[in-house]
């Protein structure tokens, strides 16, 4: 064996082993992404159609249920944590936000965490846009920046907790500020100027990583239904590693594919100029009233692009659920799509 080669072996032996969490997820991630796109849920372990584990975990899933195996990513809230609440703002304690987040990891899974924090100013709650100045107040120099440095403060004291059995910090994604593009959550749209949407971005940023967190993975997630001049509010190349899309079908099929085609071609240029990941972070169609929407509506646009993963939102209850259980009529089309080689469940990325 030559010198050189061996002197290479040895580089990549060395930086394997001293890979960190967030280098080996971001690896695994875009390995996996060749593979085909993964299939996540929100809450996933928490409740569902006809049961509530929140208070402790009798091990169901509604996903598990239908088709046999979890979903590979799980998504998880932190809306309360920044008040020191006991519970996020979807009743689950954050105990046990951490112990199924790391069982889900432990399984060889993959969790994301979104935030919906309250609103500072007004005391309400992320929905809360009646004051358009939250974000130009919570900035430094602004009168609730000491406060809403606290609350970052909660929130680096959460993610800091999560730690596998040797106490080494996890890998996950993390999602804050999304949906900036519509104007529904305090800092949207209408609610905040570009710069200060960035600075937003970059204060929270910054603060975990003072705080030490280089274990997370960023990830940027506008709205379906994206205008060009909207990606100025993209934080940066060196502040982003997951461009996310949530869309969701409200309206007619014909104006959903449209506009979530619109959006993806969109964005996978700008992962290709930007060499990030592409995913649909959030997405679904509530209560599935259309029994073939999987393979027929979902699954034939998500195969067009080079997505990560696509996560549905969660099974909250009669009114509100976007993934399947084995009561629900779309059960049979469900199973058929994850059949799919390309679409991949927990066993498919161990
Ligand atoms: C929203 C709704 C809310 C929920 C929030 C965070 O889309 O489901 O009811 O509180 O997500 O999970």
């Amino acid at each position: 064996m030559k010198k050189t080669c061996l002197f290479s072996i040895l580089l990549l032996v060395t930086a394997a082993l001293f890979a960190q969490p967030r280098e080996q997820l971001l690896e695994r991630l875009k390995k996996l992404q060749t593979h085909g796109v993964m299939f996540g849920h929100q809450d996933d372990p928490f409740y569902g159609l006809g049961w509530n584990d929140r208070s402790a975990s009798g091990g169901h899933s509604d996903v598990l249920a239908t088709c046999g195996d979890y979903p590979a990513v799980m998504g998880f809230d932190i809306g309360g944590i920044e008040k020191g609440d006991e519970k996020n703002l979807d009743s689950v304690p954050f105990a046990r936000i951490r112990e199924e987040l790391l069982a889900q990891l432990k399984r060889g899974g993959i969790a994301a965490i979104s935030w919906h924090p309250r609103n500072p100013l007004t005391g309400g709650n992320a929905w809360d846009v009646k004051d358009s100045t939250v974000v130009r107040n919570i900035l430094p120099g602004g009168s609730q920046h000491l406060k809403f440095v606290g609350w970052m403060k909660r929130v680096s004291a959460f993610l800091q907790s999560l730690c596998d059995d040797e106490g080494h910090p996890v890998a996950i994604i993390f999602r804050p500020w999304h949906e900036n593009n519509g104007s529904w959550f305090w800092w949207g749209k209408k609610l905040c100027t570009v710069a200060e949407y960035k600075a937003l971005w970059c204060m929270l940023q910054d603060h975990l990583l003072a705080d030490g967190l280089t274990n997370l993975v960023w990830s940027w997630s506008p709205n379906l239904g994206l205008n060009a001049d909207e990606m100025d509010t993209f934080p940066g190349n060196n502040r982003v590693d997951i461009i996310g899309l949530d869309a969701y079908q409200w309206g007619t099929e014909q104006d959903f594919v449209r506009q979530l085609n619109e959006d993806l071609t969109l964005l996978t240029q700008k992962v290709k100029d930007s060499k990030k990941l592409l995913a649909l972070t959030e997405c679904g169609y509530q209560t599935l009233p259309d029994s073939t929407w999987w393979t027929r509506v979902l699954q034939p646009q998500i195969e067009k692009y080079a997505l990560s993963y696509f996560l549905v939102w969660r099974n909250a209850g009669d009114h509100e659920y976007f993934a399947p259980s084995p009561k629900t009529k779309d059960a049979p089309d469900f199973r058929k799509m994850v059949k799919n080689k390309r679409i991949l469940m927990l066993k498919d990325i161990k």
